[in-house]
């Protein structure tokens, strides 16, 4: 039986992807309003096959709790934010996860640790609270970390079929968990030491981060010069060995715009690559804001009551806000004094979360003389038609519209 901490966006998914495929689940999370939506056989978000998912499990051995149970095996699958000041792992919401399975777990168990850590979080925050509790790790207590590598939107496929890391202490222990995982993982699972599976997890992110903020630098060179920057990637991208990302708005989610600042954190002055990328990338919504402003100008649009952002999510056909570039143009503009007036639509957000908000498309276009497509949802894809009249300032290049503005 395993024991699944943290049942988000990645605990409950991986915990309904091994019950239904016959691992007997505790999901155990500390909000208790969660576990009894899901106890009521109620999903918690939205996700492509998450609800099929929630069925086949609930067929099987799954169960939703608020305690921490005693068992051999957890799985820890917490967030993990970064101080904003010291930009350091806060490593809080994993430490206390340990010590709760350190209060009830058998002698010999094994504590994985999904959650993206900073390299060499677990030898400072974890090996250590585990002897204060008078055990040794590799004897008593085993540690591991799995970090997990799947993206909002495609995650049971991804769940299913990516390949994964395993760090662990001994060879031993990494078979083991190597073991448990392929009860439903397709992809090839290495199994490694705990620092290199933590580097490398926070490596993968880092380099997406570098690669958005090249393509976003590049975007900013090529408005300043005239030139398409979609077309020069598009080429560019033809070369077999060159393969650039696309500019948009900003880096949002939980992943790729916080965990490069852990290498920022932990190596001040050897992380400048790193460093300068998540500042390109934090400046892209100030950028949209620019190019919003000297396109209100050369249409002769004065009021920024008749602006209207389409998109709050971090990115499309998720109802995920977190970081997103919407939420940081927001920011932006209340920092000059001037939010309040522009309007904002997404059809994922039906809480009225800021300023200006709408919940009806149609509505929502109707009040607005300028549209700014900040997130490129399926819905707005299939109605482009809708826009017809409206000045366009598309910043993910889904509009063909002649006459749209871009980034
Ligand atoms: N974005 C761009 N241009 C692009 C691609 C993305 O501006 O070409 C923006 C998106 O709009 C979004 C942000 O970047 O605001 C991040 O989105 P994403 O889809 O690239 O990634 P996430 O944050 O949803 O998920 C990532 C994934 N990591 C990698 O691809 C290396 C996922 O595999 C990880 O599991 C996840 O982070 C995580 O939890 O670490």
């Amino acid at each position: 039986m395993i024991n699944v901490i943290g049942l988000g966006y990645i605990g409950l998914p991986t915990a309904l992807m091994f019950a239904a495929h016959g691992v007997e689940v505790v999901g155990t999370d500390y909000n208790k309003q969660l576990v009894d939506t899901l106890n009521k056989g109620k999903i918690t978000f939205k996700e492509e096959g998450l609800e099929e998912l929630f069925f086949s499990a609930l067929k099987e051995k799954i169960t939703f709790s608020h305690e921490y149970i005693s068992t051999d095996m957890y799985i820890i699958a917490v967030p993990t934010p970064y101080n904003k000041v010291s930009k350091k792992i806060d490593a809080g919401f994993v430490t206390r996860a340990v010590e709760n399975i350190l209060d009830v777990c058998p002698k010999g168990a094994i504590v994985v640790i999904e959650s993206t850590i900073s390299p060499g979080t677990i030898d400072r925050f974890v090996r250590p609270i585990i002897e204060s509790y008078g055990f040794t790790v590799g004897k008593d207590i085993h540690l591991v970390h799995a970090p997990e590598r799947i993206i909002p939107g495609n995650m049971v496929y991804e769940l299913k079929n990516n390949s994964r890391t395993i760090g662990a202490d001994s060879e031993e222990i990494g078979k083991k968990v190597k073991e448990l995982y392929s009860s439903f993982c397709q992809g090839e699972i290495i199994v490694t030491d705990i620092r290199t599976a933590e580097m490398t997890k926070v490596v993968e992110n880092t380099y997406r981060d570098i690669n958005i903020a090249f393509a976003n630098e590049l975007a900013k060179i090529c408005r300043s010069d005239n030139m398409d920057v979609y077309e020069i990637i598009r080429i560019a991208n033809h070369h077999p060995r060159v393969n650039i990302l696309s500019p948009g708005p900003g880096v949002g989610g939980h992943c790729i715009s916080v965990d490069p600042w852990f290498l920022v954190g932990d190596y001040p002055g050897l992380a400048n690559i790193i460093l300068a990328a998540r500042k390109i990338n934090d400046g892209m919504p100030e950028f949209v804001l620019e190019r919003i402003h000297d396109i209100m100008k050369k249409e002769g649009i004065t009021r920024t009551s008749k602006v209207g952002l389409y998109g709050l999510t971090y990115k499309e056909n998720v109802d995920d806000m977190r970081e997103s570039p919407t939420l940081q143009l927001l920011e932006n503009m209340e920092k000059h004094l001037s939010v309040g007036e522009i309007k904002v639509y997404d059809p994922y957000i039906t809480k009225d979360v800021v300023k200006g908000q709408y919940h009806d498309f149609d509505l929502f276009l109707q009040n607005v003389d300028m549209v700014v497509i900040m997130v490129g949802h399926d819905e707005i894809k299939e109605n482009l038609e809708k826009l017809e009249g409206k000045v366009i300032l598309d910043t993910r290049k889904i509009c063909q519209k002649k006459g749209t503005y871009y980034l």
